[in-house]
């Protein structure tokens, strides 16, 4: 195996032996193939909807085999075997639908090249075989790490995009041109066009449009689904009774089980990621949507050991789940564990709540402690005069935007830090879950304004981003123009994309951390620095001096 893709990556530079995360070698391989697989599909969606032709099938199917590659979402190498076989499937079907789109427009069929004329090997040896002639490690050698590391960084910005827009499909909104582009990108990358490395940073940006219109997307779903986040203080200890707690990005399966949940007198708590869920009018309203429990993904071992009830993964970051509570953790949608049982499409989550009602529950109430969510756009843009004529009095100097994946390294003790040491006068504004380095401490208010905003997961970024373009709208000056510094940390693929799309807007002076990425190669960084000035994050001293002078 060689994986690279994300933060916590072996040694700063590849996982070869063992996934740092968990991967072992046999699913790391599978997932290679895997998008070797759909890079071959994609070569046939791409020319058939050039034509004129798509297939709703075979589009999703990339999607979901991208997002099912990011980390922490799929472990079992036994579904992936399947999805592998599944892409032997599409793969035909996709060469049928080219054929059609050309006999349609009285073209002649392009012979295409590898992986085009991929097939799905017939067992699981021998596509752990095949998987060792595909590997990124070999592409290193041929290609070194600037080209090689350049389609990586467009795959694994790709892979972010596809999470996004698998969430947007799930609540019903998807767009053609997207799915086109997942095409198209997938298959540039197997064209010889994708050895210059001025295509490569070209191609890299337009991930980062595209992935600005799925981001839009989502939004859209997500609010016409389940109304405008709204503020709200939202309860972080628990309270007496039978539990389930609810972790990873998916709404849609929260209210699922809200409703499958309604009256059996089961508490419901959000974990990680899903914390934002209890400021939708539409999720919120459900009294036994009782408040969050713990705090980022990668301090789950702990926290679910600790959980007295049932707990559901409905996307990343799933870790290998201990003993301790193998036996009442479920999986859903493309999250997958060996022997972890798995809630399939049906959404019948009876197990979960059968494991919660057999599990002890909470016994007492704990002291009760409460933060305040929901900060989105909506909500941040109808007190938007108030913050404006803050500014101009000077009451609010600066805006700090600290936000991102929080992970294990000791280095992210940096952003509580800086949040702790970003002076009275500034407001900082946070999303996705590196803010529980710092959301339960206490920020105080500017008049009235709360000093820490949270607008919500990582699947929330363009609402940041329209916080901003708003804020720069009012300001009559561009966003890098604004009181406004962005402190990002990173750690896997949708903050990739993300990255990606701050640089397509043409965002400069970013600060990133905890390190830098395994696959950016040294002239690519070289790059990134003389066009969009991004940095390193330093200590929280310099970079707070450096940012405040
Ligand atoms: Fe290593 Fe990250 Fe890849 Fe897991 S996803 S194998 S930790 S680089
Ligand atoms: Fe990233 Fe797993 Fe938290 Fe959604 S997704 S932010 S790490």
């Amino acid at each position: 195996m060689f994986c690279y893709q994300c933060e916590q990556t072996a040694g700063g530079t590849g996982c070869v032996k063992m996934g740092v995360c968990g991967k072992n070698p046999e699913t790391a391989d599978l997932q290679d193939l895997l998008i070797y697989a759909i890079e071959g599909i994609a070569k046939y969606a791409h020319r058939a909807g050039k034509l004129g032709l798509q297939d709703r099938t075979i589009d999703r199917f990339v999607v979901e085999a991208l997002f099912t590659t990011v980390t922490n979402v799929n472990f079992d190498p036994a579904r992936l075997e399947t999805l592998i076989q599944r892409a032997g499937k599409i793969i035909a079907e996709a060469q049928n639908l080219y054929k059609n789109a050309c006999k349609k427009g009285g073209k002649t069929p392009e012979v295409l090249s590898s992986p085009a004329d991929w097939k799905a090997p017939s067992s699981r040896e021998q596509m752990l075989a095949e998987a060792q002639s595909i590997s990124i490690a070999k592409r290193l050698e041929v290609l070194g790490p600037d080209v090689a590391g350049l389609q990586e960084l467009i795959l694994y910005g790709l892979k972010g995009v596809a999470a996004y827009a698998d969430h947007a499909m799930i609540l019903g909104v998807e767009d053609d041109s997207v799915y086109a582009f997942f095409h198209e990108a997938l298959d540039f990358l197997t064209e010889p066009q994708a050895e210059d490395v001025d295509t490569l940073v070209a191609m890299t940006l337009k991930v980062g449009e595209i992935n600005l219109k799925v981001m839009e997307m989502l939004d859209q779903a997500n609010t016409q689904t389940y109304g405008h986040p709204e503020p709200t203080s939202v309860r972080v200890t628990p309270v007496k009774g039978k539990a389930i707690l609810v972790s990873g990005h998916d709404l849609k399966d929260l209210y699922m089980l809200l409703q499958q949940t309604e009256g059996k007198g089961i508490n419901v708590y959000t974990h990680g990621e899903m914390l934002p869920c209890l400021a939708y009018p539409g999720l919120k309203k459900f009294k036994h949507l009782v408040g969050n429990f713990g705090t980022a993904w990668q301090n789950q071992h702990k926290e679910f050991d600790v959980f007295p009830g049932a707990i559901l993964m409905t996307t990343n970051c799933i870790q290998r789940p201990k003993e301790s509570y193998k036996n009442r953790i479920f999986t859903t949608g493309l999250v997958a564990w060996p022997d972890v049982r798995h809630i399939g499409e049906d959404k019948d989550f009876s197990p979960v709540i059968q494991a919660a009602l057999a599990a002890p529950g909470f016994t007492a109430d704990a002291e009760e402690k409460r933060i305040m969510v929901g900060f989105g756009r909506n909500a941040v843009m109808s007190v938007a005069d108030k913050v404006i004529e803050a500014v101009k009095a000077g009451k609010i100097r600066r805006f700090f935007l600290i936000g991102g994946c929080d992970g294990a390294k000791p280095g992210r003790n940096y952003y509580t830090e800086l949040a702790q040491s970003v002076p009275d006068d500034c407001v900082i504004l946070t999303l996705a879950c590196g803010k529980y380095r710092f959301n339960m401490l206490e920020f105080g208010d500017i008049g009235g304004i709360p000093r820490l905003l949270d607008i919500g997961q990582c699947n929330d970024a363009y609402s940041a981003i329209q916080i901003a373009v708003a804020l720069a709208g009012a300001f009559n000056c561009g966003v890098n123009d604004l009181p406004l510094s962005i402190v990002l940390s990173w750690y896997e693929q949708k903050a990739v994309c993300i990255l990606l799309t701050l640089l397509h807007l043409g965002i400069k002076n970013m600060k990133l951390g905890p390190s830098l990425p395994a696959f950016i190669g040294p002239n690519v960084l070289n790059v990134l620095v003389e066009k969009f000035n991004i940095a390193p994050i330093s200590t929280p001293e310099k970079d707070l001096a450096e940012a405040l002078a």
